[in-house]
């Protein structure tokens, strides 16, 4: 059964590659499973296993070019601004650092003629599951990744004693990137090396086997068990970059973890899984037969939607899969998700699997809020921390400016100097300021003064940077320079081309929101005192504008953009993830938004697994929820790999969490200052129950519909603040343990943003306490 309750993935075959494996992980080490029942691989990560050290990468020569690119772009002289950018404003060397496999853990057993097979991956435990026959025997296998106790857990049984044999290895590349190899103590492999590079980190992989019955013993690098009833095998994984001494760390781990039953570690496992996942339930139910989809293996599935089938269950098992990718690659203490969360079997992966911050680790984090996991989000906080320190040297030596920047990528390293030369890319000063959009959003959703007061001086110094940094664009408005808008290409009149520019609108709108927020936070905090040069800047922002197609314009001036159908829809960025256009207050922006999206599909936007998730989410902040929905259906279709993994192609992972915020995002929308639910429900999702979704101001949300209207909702407050509410007009009544509850007709709202349609009410909410709405 494949429930709403406990949704999982199962196959009736093996992985054939990596990209039918499945990924377990407690947020730091990961396991990619293929469940192969006698040459069994779990292809191993460890999130901090990167090429290289710690790099000065600033140009010297910046400062001192900077105000002739600055010229060079002003005056349209495009080709000379790139080729003096190329040299002068780009990173030395050019490439940050990169992410790469911890190695591979082997198991071959004498099965090759197993039948009866089946392997899953239940999200709610965090559990892979695999079970066949071979020889008469049922073989059942379990593997996890814990969080409480650090190890990766590989648990092999069998219907039969003493039928359990196999030997098995640590491995890393082709080339066996490992500098030491050796067994230890009888039942022990080590495997070390050396990441490579100046300052590089050190790692180390024990893996441990406990027989119960039968025999352990090494033979070489190889770990044999012989004859056993069960065995539960525990890897560890350290690095320098944690720790001083990763093989007496790894070691402790063992032991401590083996100090315990299997059945108590699975234990303490799955109820650390289980509670975050359980916080939200979702059950999407439309005109197909979702107990005969549930029947089938989900790779059966996905085929059956590519052909054009419906399937609204693999729709809700799609944005929990979202949930628990995060939940296993992004805990606190660990780094944040990469570009491949913590999953990559390349020793050069594509794009190094680093974080690429002009969209795609901000995607990543989508979902952490309104899904409820916002936990996961603190390794991107803790990330943002250091790259403060290293952006001030960047601001200060590239620049000559205050507060701290960083461009379109960081590392592990929290590297803040350019990355690559990449024209339509690397030049693009705004990585930090979007990324503290983040520590802002974190406190709307919790309300953490706490946070907020930690978070407030981060926030304020990556606006600083733009105070200096922004110059006048010839008519008093305040724009950076350079910059571009990520990664699209304009043309000039003259039929010049470029992308090097001043003010392209997405760096408006970050701004605005982030200036916006700094003041906000400042007079929460009581140092309002100190925002006087932030609501100057803010007057002198360019407002967005309508360009001649009627399309949301997407630089300073109306060019001609070179790829209409470009997969970054960086203009939007105030539709969606930022929040200053909306369909109710902002409606002509929000119809140019339209025509901007609309223009992007029509000449083949879409086209990668990011860029479909983040048109799901733009849609859905359109309220248009068919084509919200269409774009679900082609991410499934067009951008998904067997093991629901996103294809941008290749496996990059923002497109799940991109898709799972997505389908949050049509049920539940609060960033205009009020609760909206079901903004963008299509018609396919005929009835269905979301539970647990989050509002910003410390709502919790369920949402019950039917026939594809509201039926009922418990908003309940988690902070005791007041409750603004959208919607549709004499269609709900609001009460409290079964007694109706005054409501406002809500004073700041009704001028803008009530129609004929809605209404938004308000009304006082106390701590803890659930507030039913009931359509009438
Ligand atoms: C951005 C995108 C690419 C890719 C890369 C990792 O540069 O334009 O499509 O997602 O990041």
């Amino acid at each position: 059964m494949n429930d709403a309750n406990r949704p999982f993935l199962w196959y009736r075959k093996p992985a054939a590659e990596w990209n039918e494996a499945l990924p377990i992980g407690n947020g730091r080490l990961g396991g990619m499973v293929f469940g192969i029942p006698d040459r069994e691989r779990i292809q191993l990560n460890e999130d901090s296993v990167w090429y290289g050290g710690p790099a000065d990468r600033n140009n010297p020569d910046a400062l001192e070019h900077l105000p002739a690119i600055r010229r060079l772009i002003l005056d349209g002289r495009l080709g000379e601004a790139h080729r003096l950018a190329a040299m002068a404003l780009s990173g030395t060397p050019e490439s940050q650092r990169h992410y790469m496999p911890l190695g591979e853990l082997s198991l071959q057993l004498d099965h090759a003629g197993y039948g009866d097979y089946r392997r899953e991956l239940d999200l709610a435990a965090g559990v892979v599951a695999v079970s066949y026959t071979a020889g008469g025997v049922r073989h059942t296998r379990e593997y996890f990744s814990s969080y409480p106790d650090r190890v990766l857990v590989v648990r092999l049984a069998a219907d039969r004693k003493g039928s359990i044999s196999f030997a098995a290895r640590l491995t890393r590349g082709k080339q066996r990137y490992v500098d030491e190899l050796r067994s230890s103590g009888g039942r022990m492999l080590v495997m070390k090396g050396h990441c490579g590079g100046r300052g590089g980190s050190d790692f180390c992989a024990v893996l441990a086997a406990y027989p119960e019955g039968g025999s352990v013993r090494t033979i070489g690098e190889h770990l044999l068990v012989e004859g056993a009833d069960r065995v539960t095998l525990l890897l560890a994984a350290e690095t320098t970059f944690r720790r001083a001494d990763p093989e007496a760390e790894c070691m402790r781990t063992v032991r401590e973890a083996s100090a315990k039953t299997y059945d108590a570690l699975r234990g303490s496992h799955v109820a650390d899984v289980s509670a975050p996942i359980g916080r939200v339930r979702l059950d999407i139910r439309g005109s197909d037969d979702a107990a005969a989809a549930a029947e089938l293996p989900t790779d059966e599935r996905l085929e059956r939607v590519r052909e054009g089938g419906e399937d609204s269950g693999l729709v809700s098992l799609y944005f929990q899969y979202g949930r628990y990718l995060l939940l296993a690659s992004s805990r606190p203490g660990s780094l944040p998700a990469n570009l491949q969360g913590i999953w990559n079997e390349h020793m050069r992966p594509p794009w190094d699997s680093k974080y690429t911050i002009n969209i795609n680790t901000q995607m990543n984090y989508w979902p952490a809020e309104t899904c409820n996991l916002a936990e996961c989000h603190e390794p991107l906080f803790d990330l943002i921390e250091r790259m403060r320190v290293n952006g001030r040297v960047t601001a200060r030596r590239m620049y000559g400016c205050r507060g701290f920047v960083a461009h379109h990528n960081t590392d592990i390293w929290a590297d803040t100097a350019p990355q690559d030369i990449y024209l339509p890319a690397t030049h693009w000063p705004m990585g930090a300021a979007w990324l503290c959009l983040h520590l802002w959003e974190h406190y709307r959703f919790g309300g953490d003064r706490d946070f907020l007061a930690r978070c407030y001086g981060t926030m304020k110094e990556a606006a600083a940077f733009f105070l200096d940094y922004l110059i006048d664009s010839g008519d008093g408005r305040l724009v950076t320079c350079p910059s571009v808008s990520p990664e699209n290409t304009y043309v000039l009149p003259n039929g010049e081309q470029g992308q090097l520019c001043a003010g392209p609108s997405m760096d408006s709108q970050i701004l605005r929101e982030l200036f916006e927020a700094v003041v906000e936070a400042g007079q929460l905090l009581g140092e309002g005192g100190e925002s006087a040069p932030f609501r100057e800047t803010l007057a002198r922002l360019p407002e967005p504008c309508v360009g001649k197609h009627g399309q949301l314009q997407e630089w300073l001036a109306d060019y001609e953009e070179k790829h209409p159908g470009h997969r970054h829809i960086s203009h939007l960025f105030a539709l969606h993830p930022g929040s200053a256009i909306t369909v109710k207050e902002t409606p002509e922006l929000a119809a140019a938004a339209r025509v901007a999206l609309e223009r992007r599909l029509a000449h083949g936007g879409g086209h990668t697994g990011w860029s479909r998730a983040w048109i799901v989410n733009m849609w859905a902040r359109l309220e248009d929820g068919e084509q919200a929905y269409a774009n679900v259906m082609e991410l499934l279709r067009q951008s998904t790999l067997p093991n629901l993994f996103d294809n941008h192609p290749p496996f990059q992972i923002d497109g799940n969490f991109g898709g799972t915020a997505g389908i949050a995002e049509m049920l539940l929308q609060s960033h205009a200052g009020y609760i909206r639910l079901l903004p963008a429900l299509p018609k396919a999702w005929e009835s269905g129950r979301a539970e647990g979704l989050r509002a910003r101001g410390g709502f919790v949300v369920d949402i019950e519909w039917e026939g594809g209207k509201l039926r009922t909702a418990a908003i309940r407050s988690a902070l005791g603040g007041r409750c603004r509410l959208m919607l549709d007009r004499n269609a709900a009544r609001v009460s409290a343990d079964g007694r109706p509850i005054e409501t406002d007709a809500d004073a700041d709202a009704d001028s803008v943003a009530d129609s004929g349609s809605t209404k938004t009410i308000s009304f006082p909410t106390e701590t803890g306490r659930a507030y039913i709405v009931k359509a009438l």
